[in-house]
């Protein structure tokens, strides 16, 4: 722990890549492994452009589940850490496969979205993006410029990412000199190949994690536990 904090605090261009398990103690269910699941159905039964066509109004009761929770729920010592540690010169961005916003709510300035954000959508028919301001209470929301059906705007399976935002993650990726891993399995590409190119241009990794990760095997460190214990005290 000690070691890794001298590292970060002696690297020049850090960078996080975050995931679901960072929000995890903020209330926000991750979405692998115990209490991932809603009702009965897994995430990749319910994040699928093929889930939506077949079924908008349980894909979107998923979402407006989902919504109210983060709605609800704050920014935990984690998010604040890393929002800390960009204050101070420290931290240059924060890459997040999360799309609960919580990034920005605890100050954080520069952070990438490489999944969409819950609080937006977009016309299936006219392509309108439009922000969400609260959980949705018609089901399915309507677009009100075309009336056509709106999803949310964020990254199923099989979908590309959205190409600014995996631009600028590359960029991140290619001039990072440590790059600090938190909460994520890291088995959801092509996301997951931006530790990957870190380690490969030199990158010092360390990963955060209770559990087992599929980027374990590029960690110089790994750190066995909860994201809101261990960030404050990366940053102090
Ligand atoms: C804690 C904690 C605490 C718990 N503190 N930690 C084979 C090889 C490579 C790729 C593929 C393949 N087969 C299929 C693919 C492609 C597919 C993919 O990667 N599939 C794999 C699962 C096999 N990828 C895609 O389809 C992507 N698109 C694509 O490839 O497009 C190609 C294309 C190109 C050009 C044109 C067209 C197409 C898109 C992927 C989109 C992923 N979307 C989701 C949903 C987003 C919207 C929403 O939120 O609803 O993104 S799925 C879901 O997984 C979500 C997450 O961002 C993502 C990653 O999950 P994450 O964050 O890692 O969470 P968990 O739950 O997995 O892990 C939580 C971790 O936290 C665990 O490690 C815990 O231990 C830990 N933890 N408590 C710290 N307190
Ligand atoms: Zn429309």
């Amino acid at each position: 722990m000690e070691e890794v904090a001298r590292a970060l605090a002696n690297s020049r261009f850090a960078v996080a890549f975050t995931g679901a398990g960072i929000s995890a103690e903020s209330g926000v269910p991750t979405f692998r492994g115990p209490g991932g699941l809603w009702e009965r159905y897994r995430p990749e039964d319910l994040a699928t452009p093929e889930a939506f066509w077949k079924d908008p109004v349980l894909v979107w009761r998923w979402y407006r589940w989902r919504q109210e929770l983060i709605y609800n729920a704050a920014p935990n010592p984690a998010h604040l850490a890393l929002a800390e540690l960009e204050s101070l010169g420290v931290l240059k961005a924060v890459i997040t496969q999360n799309v609960d916003g919580l990034h920005k709510r605890a100050g954080s300035r520069r952070v990438v979205e490489l999944h969409g954000n819950i609080w937006r959508a977009r016309c299936t028919s006219c392509g309108r993006e439009l922000p969400i301001e609260k959980p949705v209470d018609e089901i399915p929301p309507r677009c009100p410029h075309c009336g056509g059906l709106l999803r949310p705007a964020v990254v199923w399976f099989g979908e590309p990412l959205p190409r600014d935002a995996w631009e600028e993650a590359l960029l991140l990726a290619s001039s990072a000199d440590f790059m600090l891993v938190v909460g994520t399995s890291g088995v959801v590409y092509p996301a997951a190949y931006i530790p990957r190119i870190a380690k490969r241009n030199g990158a010092v990794v360390a990963v955060v994690d209770p559990g087992e990760t599929a980027l374990d095997d590029i960690a110089d460190f790994k750190i066995r536990g909860r994201a809101a214990e261990i960030l404050p005290r990366l940053a102090a």
